[in-house]
């Protein structure tokens, strides 16, 4: 059986939780709502960070290694609307889908650390490399949206490609979580309604943003609400 190792959190867990549903896997899940020691994370990857997938003989981590091994992996697209991308490479530029699948996870990555270092007690506007993460979020918002056509199509014409899941995965999280960041959505309409448009598909829906932070250790019966330990 398929088993994917996440936090409740994670933006690129997310991403690949949304994967997954868009395939049609099922899958164990091993959610975290706690941190575990670094040694008990390592049991499951070097790195110490999920998502960790295992599937079969498989282990991998890496959100975007593990999503382009499920697009190789699982021909199936069930017929959901537009379906999801075959490849994360599948403009004919290679290069160039590849670059924008990079820089949608360094976003992740500068929005990601920010939200990390504010639970250890560094907010980003008192440290020199996070305000410096911040300031990149502008750069890379408006360097992405010049690589969106237009207001109708995502980064892969005529599917619905990885960097548009997790560019929507990390301005969610950016967007629901209280860490100072803006990502200027307004000011993007082409991001914009891009994530309008992923934030209404089903496997969206089915996996929604959740709020962590240290000291929850669950959620309400409303699935939203976080429980905090007393
Ligand atoms: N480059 C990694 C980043 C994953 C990542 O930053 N995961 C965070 C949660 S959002 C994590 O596991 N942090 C724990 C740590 O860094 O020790 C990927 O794409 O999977």
């Amino acid at each position: 059986m398929r088993k994917l190792l996440f936090t409740t959190g994670s933006p690129f867990a997310r991403g690949v939780r949304i994967i997954l549903d868009e395939l049609g896997l099922d899958y164990e899940r091993q959610e975290e709502v706690t941190t575990p020691t670094a040694e008990e994370r390592s049991r499951a990857t070097p790195t110490f960070q999920v998502p960790a997938l295992q599937d079969g003989d498989t282990t991998l981590w890496e959100s975007g290694l593990i999503a382009e091994y499920l697009l190789s992996e699982y021909g199936r697209r069930p017929d959901i609307g537009l379906p999801l991308a075959t490849s994360v490479a599948g403009s004919g530029a290679e290069w160039s889908d590849r670059l924008i699948l990079a820089t949608v996870q360094t976003l992740g990555t500068a929005a990601t650390t920010i939200s990390q270092m504010k639970w250890s007690g560094v907010a980003h506007d008192d440290n020199d490399y996070l305000t410096r993460c911040a300031e990149r979020l502008p750069h890379l918002m408006g360097w992405l949206e010049s690589r969106l056509p237009d207001e109708t199509d995502g980064f892969l014409k005529g599917v619905v490609s990885v960097q548009d899941i997790f560019l929507t995965c990390h301005l969610n999280f950016i967007a629901c979580r209280p860490i100072g960041l803006d990502a200027g959505l307004d000011r993007h309409p082409k991001i914009r309604a891009l994530v309008a448009r992923m934030e209404a598909r089903p496997a969206f829906l089915a996996n929604p943003v959740l709020w962590w932070e240290p000291g929850v250790i669950g959620y309400a019966e409303d699935g939203k609400t976080p429980l905090y330990k007393t």
